[in-house]
């Protein structure tokens, strides 16, 4: 079975998180979610890190906010694939979260979704995961076809919305 892990740097950052386990257990990917602090408890963030490929994980999703160097920092300490979900902020909007994902020095990538992207960071896991279980890619394609029915049948009502104008 395909193993994701969740990582948030504080319990407040749970609902933006909320989103991607709903995805990936709706795929059925087993899911283990955890509070983790690069900067409150650094050596629980290494230990994750350093173990996480033995214990079976197959990709990681950090969110954070602010000095957001959750992401970084695991991914300095594995090879699995890390995604980072900014969480937004009342300072910069999220803008801060972002960048500080998203700018990671060369050698260290930290694939990075969008400001409260949590649905996206669960989707880009099941992706990657998609490469390893088919049938996780067969449900992909059926998520896929099912939003462009959505927005076909969107369209078609705004086109009948507008002939009554
Ligand atoms: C970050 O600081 C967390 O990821 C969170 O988004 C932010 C604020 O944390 P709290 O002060 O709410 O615990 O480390």
């Amino acid at each position: 079975m395909a193993k994701a892990a969740i990582l948030m740097g504080s319990k407040s950052d749970f609902a933006v998180v909320k989103p991607a386990v709903e995805v990936l257990k709706k795929f059925g990917v087993e899911t283990q979610v955890r509070v983790i602090s690069a900067h409150r408890t650094p050596d629980e963030a290494h230990a994750f890190a350093a173990g996480a490929e033995e214990s079976g994980v197959e990709v990681i999703i950090c969110a954070a906010g602010k000095a957001a160097h959750l992401g970084g920092v695991i991914a300095a300490y594995t090879t699995l694939p890390v995604i980072g979900l900014p969480v937004k902020t009342d300072m910069m909007g999220g803008l801060d979260s972002l960048l500080s994902i998203v700018q990671m020095p060369s050698g260290i990538p930290v694939a990075t979704v969008g400001v409260n992207g949590g649905e996206n960071a669960g989707l880009l896991a099941l992706q990657i995961l998609a490469l390893r279980y088919p049938e996780i890619g067969k449900k992909l394609k059926q998520f896929k076809a099912q939003m462009a029915a959505k927005i076909a049948a969107d369209d078609a009502a705004l086109q009948n919305e507008l002939q009554g104008l």
